[in-house]
């Protein structure tokens, strides 16, 4: 490896080379030294938030030395290499999942988590308090930024050469508070305290440009190398992240980019006396990364979205290419040393960016330049959902990006001349496939259609979504490919921080049992199918039990410290309490309200119990205790998202104050959902819901998580529901509802004939329509009524209710009258959920998209 230290110099680097600490007494070394240098503080003003710091760094510290060994072995053996594009990296928090990293199993390494937890509460801290005083990196929506954030732990887990390119945003998902039952968002200034986890590298800049015009020789084509001269340009500069892998000293990197100005000034303007507006224009450059676009599944089309995918696109193939060109191969060897993954279709202009580079820089030819381009990408499809896919005005990429417009234009019109080829005269098929829709007002560009195009593989992330991809929206696609370039791969989450981080008690518990009493599990998935034998063992089970009643008391705790000190739920009866949990983005297509709807309904059945002369005791044999709890965002501007959340609220007021059904329901909304409340939250579950219309969800992750930490789960065939009963077997899962074949003749009868609404959900929206739960605006919950009764009842929540009524109450009887099925069903479903490990999907991937292999140390 190149270096500019002379030869006769290195002796002394290696002989001060720095040492990772290795033992409780060299972590608190370093500790107080980071708290009187790196902090400037000492022993008599070091709180809590500081020790986190110096925790942090210390920890860092250890990480970077094998960041540096990571990145060094990966340049000498120059191996082909995976880059994870996402403009998502949902990561959470990281001491807590790096001290589960730290001991990288290597002979000789004594360090661990329970040996810093010691150290820590040496010098007069408690492990706990300082890991919470960690902000969440908050840089994603949902699925699809968690899912980026597994895939990372996975990869530097699994030793592969792999980094993830997304852009620091300054401003995170926002935090949500509730005020009167409404949501409300508030900033997420998360890098207001320093950030111990980024590396700022401020070396490392790239220019980018933005507007302007193209130049080229008279008389050439828009093939032929072409010059664009930029308008306005930017600065992006790198900051690192260290990603540590799990008992190894692999530790990758995810790189953000932030944008700021350049060092140049509009003297023109300045000498006109307008010194104050050119530095405002500078300052324009910094918006480029200041916020995270609070929608899932859904675009909005914002120019500053589009600058923002253009930013982070041009600076990451800069920075893919700069490590290629280091090792002088051809241009041709390109796909054999870089595979790049397009995460949904946000980084689709990396496409085209790589063909103006290759052309236009590099002075390759269209046709090889465009070979290169292909066998280089792939790209990951995440929804089905028709608002969710990305379309961009033509004149305003023109205008954003000129040459990059011709450039598209030209791929298309390839692409559309080898279609006529196969396909003559069918004029239908190419405006349908064609990258440019021409729509009223304007043409758009299809990026989905261009991803395709532009990538050798396509994948769906379930079986059911793969299927559903290549039969409805990129049907076409498959016919003129064929069936080759499309292919599955399901999702998964990574077990350290799904199951070891946030439920240490299972992850004990599993350890001490399995064969092997180690926690090799977490690397190898299918250990956990020795649980098996212990699923009708009485004594485990009561162990099994006493689990999730201590993780229950953990959720009690949160939402208790959340409310000011006052409790949330009642403590007298968790352990027979049902706590059913629906967390996830607040979205129509997820059903939030048929979940609300069943609460309703089995609110007003209890009254109607009592009122008809039950005893309280004869009400709680047919409805036993359960929690409902909700929890998840709205995007700022969904209106019926946002609906649905009052209403949440609303009926929590009305059912949590009634004294008559005495605590035997309650309903409690969770506000702020992020990933250290999921990690709180999953594992305190009995049952969780999963109950999107079928077809309508890609594959959803959380499901796994619930079932990972043994919740039984209720819902419908749908996403990776399907495969999550393949795995643990259909009696361990309550599916009810429609299957997504019949989902479109069921909409087609509502839009055109009177379906009569079941009784039970009838009762229910006339409830709703009395303003009972809206008593100072009778009509507030009018639309969600009407999406039912008078809309067309697109997401099917009447023709869903009676089957998810049905499966809730086999839920209760279960849970109540035959707790050790119940118990067996949850052993069970955590011995066969090996096969959802994000670690099994990167391997998928490697193999099958990528062709890469991983580097270990030797
Ligand atoms: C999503 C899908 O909605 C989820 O079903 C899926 O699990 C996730 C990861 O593949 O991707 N697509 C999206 O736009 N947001 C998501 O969470």
């Amino acid at each position: 490896i190149d270096s500019v230290i002379p030869l006769q110099s290195r002796e002394l680097w290696k002989k001060h080379e720095v040492k990772k600490f290795n033992n409780g007494d060299e972590f608190q070394r370093k500790f107080i030294q980071h708290v009187e240098t790196t902090l400037a503080r000492s022993l008599y003003n070091c709180d809590e938030l500081a020790a986190y710091e110096a925790a942090s760094e210390s920890v860092r510290d250890n990480l970077i030395i094998d960041w540096n060994k990571t990145q060094q072995r990966v340049t000498a053996r120059d191996p082909k290499r995976v880059y994870y594009l996402s403009l998502e990296f949902l990561m959470g928090r990281a001491l807590d999942n790096a001290l589960i990293n730290i001991n990288t199993g290597d002979e000789g390494d004594e360090t661990s988590r329970e040996m810093i937890s010691d150290a820590v509460e040496q010098l007069g801290f408690r492990l706990e308090d300082v890991l919470d005083q960690e902000p969440d990196a908050a840089l994603g929506n949902g699925g699809l930024g968690r899912l980026a954030a597994c895939f990372v732990d996975s990869l530097a887990t699994g030793n592969y050469p792999a980094w993830g390119y997304g852009l620091r945003y300054q401003y995170g998902i926002f935090a949500q508070k509730i005020i009167d039952g409404y949501q409300v968002e508030t900033p997420d200034y998360w890098l207001n305290l320093r950030n111990p986890w980024e590396i700022e590298r401020s070396e490392i800049q790239v220019r980018i440009s933005y507007y302007g015009h193209v130049h080229r020789e008279q008389g050439s084509s828009t093939l032929s190398p072409s010059s664009w001269i930029g308008g306005e340009q930017v600065l992006a500069v790198a900051y690192d992240m260290p990603v540590p892998g799990f008992k190894t000293t692999t530790v990758n990197n995810l790189r953000l980019w932030s944008a700021k100005p350049t060092t140049e000034f509009d003297f023109a303007k300045f000498n006109d006396g307008d010194y104050t507006n050119s530095v405002i224009d500078q300052q324009r450059a910094e918006s480029i990364t200041a916020v995270l676009y609070p929608n899932d599944n859904f675009e909005s089309g914002k120019e500053l979205r589009l600058r923002q995918q253009y930013f982070w696109c041009a600076a990451s193939l800069h920075d893919i290419l700069r490590r290629f060109k280091k090792s002088r191969k051809p241009w041709k060897e390109l796909p054999d040393q870089v595979a790049i993954q397009l995460n949904d279709t946000h980084p689709t202009l990396a496409v085209v960016e790589l063909q103006r580079i290759l052309v236009d820089l590099e002075k390759l030819d269209w046709h090889e330049a465009w070979e290169i381009v292909t066998r280089t990408f792939s790209y990951t499809n995440h929804t089905v959902m028709q608002e969710a896919l990305e379309k961009w005005p033509v004149g305003l990429i023109g205008h954003l990006l000129p040459r990059h417009l011709e450039i598209i234009y030209d791929i298309n019109w390839f692409f559309l001349h080898d279609v006529e080829k196969k396909f003559p005269k069918d004029v239908d098929l190419l405006s349908r496939i064609s990258i440019i829709e021409e729509s009223s007002p304007g043409r758009q560009v299809r990026m989905a259609h261009l991803a395709i195009v532009g990538s050798h593989k396509v994948n769906g992330v379930a079986e059911l979504h793969t299927e559903l991809i290549k039969t409805t929206i990129f049907q076409d696609f498959v016919n003129i490919y064929g069936a080759g370039k499309f292919t599955n791969v399901t999702n998964g989450i990574t077990p350290r921080r799904w199951l070891r981080q946030a439920n240490p008690q299972l992850a004990q518990l599993i350890s001490e049992t399995l064969e092997d009493k180690s926690d090799r599990y977490l690397l190898e998935m299918s250990r956990l199918t020795g649980l098996a034998k212990y699923a009708d063992d009485l004594e485990f089970q009561k162990r099994w039990d006493d689990v999730k009643y201590h993780n229950k008391v953990r959720l009690a705790d949160l939402l208790c410290r959340l409310n000011g000190g006052v409790d949330v739920i009642s403590r007298d009866h968790i352990r027979d309490t049902l706590f059913d949990i629906q967390v996830k983005r607040i979205h129509e297509y997820k059903r939030q309200q048929l979940n609300i709807f069943g609460v309703i309904h089995r609110y007003l059945s209890m009254k109607e119990m009592l009122a008809e002369g039950a005893s309280i005791q004869q009400v709680a044999a047919k409805y036993p205790r359960k929690v409902s709890f909700f929890g998840g965002k709205s995007a700022p501007g969904y209106y019926m998202a946002k609906l649905i959340i009052h209403l949440i609220n609303s009926v929590a007021a009305v059912v949590n104050n009634d004294r008559e059904i005495a605590d035997l329901l309650k309903v409690v909304f969770v506000a702020d959902y992020n990933v250290s409340k999921a990690e709180v939250l999953i594992p305190a579950s009995d049952l969780s819901q999963h109950i999107s219309t079928a077809g309508t969800e890609a594959s959803g992750t959380s499901n796994m998580k619930f079932v990972m930490n043994g919740g039984l789960i209720i819902g419908t065939v749908d996403g990776a529901n399907v495969e999550i009963t393949r795995e643990i077997g259909e009696e361990n899962i309550f599916l009810f509802g429609n299957l997504a074949e019949d989902v479109e003749e069921l909409r087609y009868k509502h839009r055109y004939h009177n379906v009569p609404l079941p009784e039970t959900l009838s009762r229910v929206l006339s409830v709703l329509e009395s303003g009972a739960f809206s008593p100072e605006n009778v009509s507030e919950f009018q639309p969600l009524v009407d999406a039912v009764r008078q809309h067309g009842d697109y997401y099917l929540i009447s023709d869903d209710f009676e089957s998810y009524l049905a499966s809730l109450a086999l839920v209760d009887d279960v849970y109540h009258n035959q707790r050790s099925t119940w118990l067996r069903k949850s052993i069970l479903s955590v011995a066969n959920v090996g096969f959802f490990s994000s670690d099994r999907c990167i391997e998928e991937y490697a193999e099958t998209v990528w062709n890469v292999e991983p580097i270990r140390e030797t």
